[in-house]
């Protein structure tokens, strides 16, 4: 619960208690959230020493109407954060040193922090450009989890650039407590300690309690994750939605969700032999639009989008053809997937010849990263298609969620924005 709590490491513990005293062997699992500190601008630092111990604010410009993307722990002394207003950072910070920054440069630094992580366990879910979550169970993995933590810790920060972890049983109190001790800090809530490490956090704290929720769970007197762990189920489900129940079991420290590997999936797919041949082309019209929304369907419960659509056909004589088309974005609707799909059947269907199986599947998945460079860069997409605006809106919605709504812009205002910062405040 307490940062780093490695007794061998504690001055005040004489060093004959120390052999005495090895912390406990982690039992059940071990999640590590691994999240940069101040990522963009500590990039810039790496890249322009003289700009080292300066405050650094990447984003926006002084005296317009940009927001600020970052800001290095300089320049937060100084009570500049991300989303807030250049002008006002500019106001709080006159020194600061601004830049646009290089959104190429600082994903070829996330993927040497990713290809870190992965050298260690293959169990890596990266869940935006600049953190990560590891299992780092004992039995899945070898180290104890402390001292993989400690471990990542040293091999990043050797690459110029630093992170903070922490080290809890799930995903949800090991991102709360990578947060804890920023920067280069190393937090761990041991098997069991979980609830009173919540207890007397703010309900804002837990990832998913956005500021509406927040107020609304203030106006009820739950005010930290300690009332909140105390909701009963209706209450819970009346204020905070369908998600009430397992927010509260969030708050008591119970996150069963596991750490996912994306790049373990190399397409997802849906395929059905059929009882009797197919032999009209409505049916197998009708047979593919259904696939194709099942697998969108399937996209989207895993949060994942691909540019690569194929579908396959073994027609009665048993020879199976696949057709294949890549799109311009990756996508994750029925509509979309059907209407490539679709294509895809007017070359490989042969008119009174049966049909046995038919598949279809997305592959081609892009990193959360690039859809979050196109959110943040919407001019990227020139909005000149309504599939590419909804692309942009659904990436755009997923950054608000992590960052909140001042976080992107959308819209006339942005689409002129400059660098990959475009989006300008009101
Ligand atoms: P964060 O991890 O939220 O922030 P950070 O790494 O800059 O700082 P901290 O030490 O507190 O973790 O976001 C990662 C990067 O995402 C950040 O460096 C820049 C970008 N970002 C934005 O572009 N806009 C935003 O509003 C936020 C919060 C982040
Ligand atoms: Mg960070």
């Amino acid at each position: 619960m307490d940062p780093d709590p490695d007794i061998a490491r504690d001055p005040h513990v004489p060093p004959s208690a120390r052999r005495e005293c090895p912390p406990p062997a982690w039992e059940g699992r071990a999640v590590l959230h691994v999240d940069m500190d101040a990522f963009f601008a500590s990039v810039e630092q790496l890249d322009h020493p003289e700009w080292r111990g300066r405050p650094v604010i990447v984003g926006g410009d002084p005296g317009t109407r940009g927001v600020v993307s970052t800001a290095s722990y300089e320049a937060r002394a100084f009570g500049v954060h991300s989303a807030m207003p250049a002008a006002l950072a500019a106001r709080l910070c006159p020194d600061a040193v601004w830049t646009h920054g290089s959104f190429a440069r600082y994903h070829e630094v996330s993927a040497a922090v990713m290809a870190i992580l992965r050298s260690h366990t293959p169990h890596v879910q990266a869940a935006s450009i600049d953190e990560a979550y590891l299992d780092a169970t004992p039995g899945t993995h070898g180290a104890d989890p402390v001292e993989l933590a400690r471990t990542i810790m040293r091999e990043v920060a050797a690459l110029g650039v630093t992170c903070s972890i922490g080290l809890a049983t799930s995903k949800t109190v090991a991102k709360i407590a990578s947060d804890m001790d920023k920067p280069n800090g190393l937090t761990v809530v041991r098997p069991g300690d979980e609830a009173a490490f919540l207890a007397p956090l703010p309900v804002g704290a837990l990832p998913g309690i956005g500021p509406v929720s927040a107020a609304r769970l203030t106006r009820l007197g739950t005010r930290t994750l300690g009332d909140l762990a105390r909701l009963d189920d209706d209450t819970a489900r009346a204020v905070l939605g369908s998600h009430g129940p397992s927010t509260v079991r969030r708050a008591r420290g119970i996150d069963p969700r596991p750490v996912r590997e994306e790049r373990a999936a190399k397409s997802v797919s849906h395929e059905e032999t059929f009882a009797e041949d197919l032999r009209d082309a409505k049916s197998v019209r009708d047979e593919v639009r259904r696939l194709a929304e099942r697998t969108a369907a399937r996209l989207r419960r895993h949060d994942m989008k691909g540019r690569t659509v194929t579908v396959k056909v073994r027609y009665a004589d048993f020879t199976t053809r696949t057709a294949q088309r890549t799109l311009p974005r990756p996508v994750d609707s029925g509509e979309q997937v059907t209407s490539a799909a679709g294509a895809l059947l007017d070359e490989l269907w042969v008119e009174g010849v049966g049909v046995r199986l038919l598949g279809v599947g997305v592959s081609g998945f892009e990193e959360q990263v690039a859809q979050m460079e196109l959110a943040l860069d919407p001019s990227a997409a020139t909005a000149d298609t309504d599939s590419r605006r909804a692309t942009v809106e659904h990436a755009v919605d997923a950054v608000r969620e992590r960052f909140g709504d001042a976080a992107v812009g959308f819209g006339p205002r942005s689409r002129r924005g400059r660098g990959p910062f475009g989006p300008q405040a009101p």
